[in-house]
């Protein structure tokens, strides 16, 4: 299909990942344990929990990803193949200190990412880079409690700077924390959370202890927002928004109300990290269930001047909402969500909405107008590989078809400053929420079952040499 819409000439196509999904070597080079390292996979629906000890390598697939770690340069040269020209990845935070709470930083892991970026960069990849995506040294958890604790403010900020003032003369683009404002639909779950000990607490209690290690997350990205310019005044900090646009059921005033009130519950994160500060509804929500969220006299400051350089955002589906009849509008996902009659959805119940891409954009520019970058969106799929060594995924081309064609409209029709498009995952990775290979999102097949069996070989999916035309015509035949 043509479309007609081109993307700016300098526009980073690219795709996305992220270091404990798909590196493996979980205890090499001096390596800590992250609490990604610790969490048992559920399959296919089934939630992760945490578990104190350090598994047997094999329990997670994480512990050997698709062994990234030393594939790397192969697996950039099939990246250069398709065309890529940006690739996004995280830097895991216990290479660098392996506990987090280390005086020196360790020497063999940012060698290992010198390493790593200088192979990106000569591929012609432009490196994008996120400082947490998911996970933090274990032992920050188990010794001071993880983000409830503001003394995390000081052992982020401190690996920040170690990892601009090596990284920051070739890594332009940054992301603070993934998916940062996940952690209000994954009370029960989210790592961060979770490995906060938040499961252990009642339900109200946790939903206190969420705002207050959520705010010292943000004055943590704020700070290293401030020190990143520093180094650099080049380097762009972004926000990470988990977008998931939420509609209104019906036509229902007090359904449209309720979607509003979930939008603004789901992306006060945003509104803190590019406008600076706290939206009244949300002081006034504290205040109504007793909440005190303890803030440092000096944070409204640091939050005000240090506003991020763009904002980037996953975009998967859209949610539907029913109103409850609250009068304080509480959002709560188990209790509002309902299947949107209008949309298909994936083999794990994921709503897939292109149409939802542009929504989302224009509603992210109305507020915050900040440049935009998507750094994730993807189908998660059962793919076949044939005994011809064949991939034919054409549902993914498909999704990527819509997907693609609704953000265009959005630059192209509405004006929207996007500088880059990173579909999740390039490559065949371990899923994040199940902790499955099954759940495929590449355009490059790895050969490794659930349990991280088999050969490992790469093989281009029919979606290889689709996203590779895309590239080519800078989005015009998609
Ligand atoms: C996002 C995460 C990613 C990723 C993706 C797909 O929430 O940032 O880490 O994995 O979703 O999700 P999943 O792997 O659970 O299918």
């Amino acid at each position: 299909m043509t479309t007609g819409y081109k993307m700016p000439q300098d526009f980073l196509w690219g795709g996305a990942v992220a270091a404990h999904q798909l590196e493996g070597a979980w205890n090499v080079d001096g390596k800590g344990v992250s609490i990604a390292d610790v969490m048992l996979a559920g399959k296919n629906g089934v939630k992760r929990v945490v578990t104190d000890t350090v598994l047997p390598d094999g329990n997670y697939p994480n512990h050997r990803g698709i062994d990234f770690y030393h594939s790397f340069p192969q697996d950039f040269a099939l990246m250069k193949e398709l065309g890529m020209k940006a690739f996004r990845t995280s830097i895991a935070w216990t290479r660098i200190f392996p506990n987090g709470d280390e005086e020196t930083p360790n020497e063999a892991g940012l060698a290992f990412y010198d390493n790593m970026i200088d192979t990106m960069i000569d591929n012609g990849l432009e490196p994008v880079i996120t400082l947490s995506h998911f996970e933090m040294p274990y032992r920050l958890v188990t010794e001071y409690g993880g983000w409830r604790n503001r003394k995390m403010i000081d052992f982020f900020t401190k690996f920040a700077r170690v990892v601009f003032e090596r990284y920051g003369d070739r890594v332009k683009y940054w992301m603070t924390f993934n998916e940062i404002n996940n952690q209000t639909s994954w009370m029960d779950s989210h790592p961060m959370l979770q490995n906060s000990g938040l499961k252990d607490y009642p339900a109200e209690q946790a939903q206190e202890l969420m705002y207050q290690a959520s705010h010292h997350e943000l004055v943590a990205s704020a700070l290293a927002t401030k020190i990143a310019h520093e180094i650099n005044p080049n380097i762009m900090v972004g926000d990470m928004i988990a977008m998931n646009p939420v509609y209104p059921a019906t036509s229902n005033p007090e359904d449209i109300l309720m979607a509003q009130r979930a939008m603004q519950t789901r992306y006060y994160w945003g509104d803190v990290h590019a406008l600076g500060e706290y939206p009244n509804w949300l002081l006034k929500f504290w205040s109504h269930k007793g909440f005190d969220i303890k803030m440092a006299p000096e944070d409204a400051k640091i939050l005000k001047e240090n506003t991020v350089d763009y904002v980037a955002f996953s975009y998967y589906m859209s949610w539907t909402v029913s109103a409850t009849g609250d009068d304080y509008l509480e959002y709560d996902e188990e209790a509002n969500h309902g299947d949107n009659p209008y949309l298909k959805q994936s083999d794990w119940g994921w709503q897939i909405d292109p149409t939802g891409v542009r929504y989302a954009m224009n509603w992210m520019w109305d507020r915050w107008h900040k440049k935009m970058m998507i750094v994730e969106n993807g189908f998660g799929a059962y793919d076949k590989l044939t005994s011809s060594g064949e991939i034919h995924d054409q549902y993914r081309i498909d999704y990527f078809k819509g997907h693609i064609k609704s953000m265009e409209q959005a630059v192209a029709l509405d004006g929207i400053p996007l500088i880059g498009y990173m579909p999740w995952s390039g490559i065949d990775i371990v899923s994040a929420s199940t902790g499955e290979m099954a759940k495929r999102y590449g355009f490059i097949y790895v050969d490794l079952d659930d349990m991280g069996q088999g050969t490992g070989k790469r093989y281009k999916k029919d979606s290889f040499d689709w996203y590779q035309n895309v590239i080519a015509t800078n989005g015009e035949v998609l």
